[in-house]
């Protein structure tokens, strides 16, 4: 099956920039407002790995069995792949200001860029609007028209929650560790990361495709879910271990007291003493508090409890995917490409 690449899929892009500035006739917009607009969806939407855009196309192609898909499919659902990428802009754009970020996909945040500051906020939600101008533009005529609204509706309410529920965990005056939980991560990552990552895509492909009836939209779910929560879970993995340099954004979790993956997995084995460095280290705004962290974790000997973890996980859901049924138009292959694409990444 062929795959679509970066550079095809780029090339979609400035064509929707156009459309959206388009847009903004009729309003009357002064030239400095539609300038500044451009250039923040520009900055915050392209530079990244697009592996969410790419997959609504890749989906689709295997969903209908066709190895190179016509232009016009080609361009409906790389639309849909691009609304995921507007989805994900505004998201990080936020979620860095909340989590004092300093760098993204090897650039200076965007609220951080020189005169920006807090109106990336209104930026992330401009950049939100977008989603809805390119579905309204290219989808209103479909039958599923209602489907993709509620569709991009819900995985943002989903994402907020799940943002939320990050956030609350993680208070910057207030480090109490016994406020952290593999439960509570749990729901976490899978609100905040899994639904708009992966079930998104695949069930934005599903509609175009004609094959997303409630079964198959929870085979999918049920699948891709957990394969989300194991891609988040590598994400906080790699906050600590990844290279900044290779990953594009300078890790913030220790510091940020968040109740991410190697923390609570920290906890479940510390022993009294142990546990005391941890309550007296983490969520420290401080280099030296954040070293003593890492070090800790070394002892304890987490990259190789995450490592277990990943070659367990990945059995289960290879075992998940084994029992997807196929007779209604879904495809195990679907999942499987997902798989492929993240079992063991370093970026
Ligand atoms: C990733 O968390 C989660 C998001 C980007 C969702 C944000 C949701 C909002 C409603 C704004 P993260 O903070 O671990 O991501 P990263 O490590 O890339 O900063
Ligand atoms: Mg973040
Ligand atoms: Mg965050
Ligand atoms: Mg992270």
């Amino acid at each position: 099956m062929g795959k679509t690449t970066l550079k095809e899929f780029e090339a979609v892009f400035p064509h929707l920039v156009d459309e959206i500035m388009g847009a903004l006739e009729g309003y009357n917009l002064p030239s400095e407002a539609a300038a500044w607009y451009r250039k923040a969806l520009e900055h915050n939407t392209v530079g990244g790995k697009c592996n969410r855009g790419m997959s609504v196309v890749d989906t689709y192609s295997t969903l209908t069995n066709q190895d190179k898909l016509s232009d016009e499919d080609y361009l409906r659902s790389a639309i849909l792949g691009w609304c995921t990428e507007l989805l994900q802009a505004f998201f990080l754009v936020a979620d860095d200001i909340m989590d004092g970020s300093k760098t993204r996909r090897g650039n200076v945040c965007w609220y951080l860029q020189p005169g920006v500051g807090n109106i990336a906020i209104n930026d992330a939600f401009l950049i939100e609007s977008a989603i809805y101008i390119l579905v309204k533009k290219h989808f209103r005529n479909t039958p599923y028209y209602v489907d993709l609204l509620e569709l991009f509706h819900e995985v943002t309410f989903q994402t907020e929650l799940g943002q939320l529920l990050d956030l609350i965990t993680a208070p910057e005056d207030d480090v109490d560790l016994s406020k952290f939980s593999l439960k509570k991560h749990s729901f976490i990552v899978i609100f905040k990361t899994a639904y708009y990552s992966f079930y998104l895509p695949v069930a934005l492909a599903m509609y175009m495709a004609g094959v997303a009836t409630p079964e198959n939209l929870k085979q999918a779910h049920d699948v891709l879910i957990p394969l989300g929560e194991y891609f988040q879970i590598q994400d906080d993995y790699l906050d600590c271990y990844g290279d900044p340099e290779h990953i594009g954004k300078i890790g913030t979790d220790i510091k940020d007291n968040k109740c991410g993956w190697l923390i609570n997995q920290a906890l479940s084995i510390a022993t009294p003493e142990q546990r005391q460095i941890l309550d007296d280290n983490y969520g420290k705004k401080d280099d030296a508090a954040e070293a003593r962290v890492k070090q800790l974790f070394l002892e304890l000997e987490l990259e190789k409890r995450y490592h277990e973890y990943e070659e367990t996980v990945v059995g289960k859901i290879r075992t998940m995917i084994d029992g997807i049924d196929e007779s209604t138009g879904f495809k195990k292959d679907v999942l499987t490409k997902f798989l492929n694409k993240i079992y063991k990444r370093s970026k």
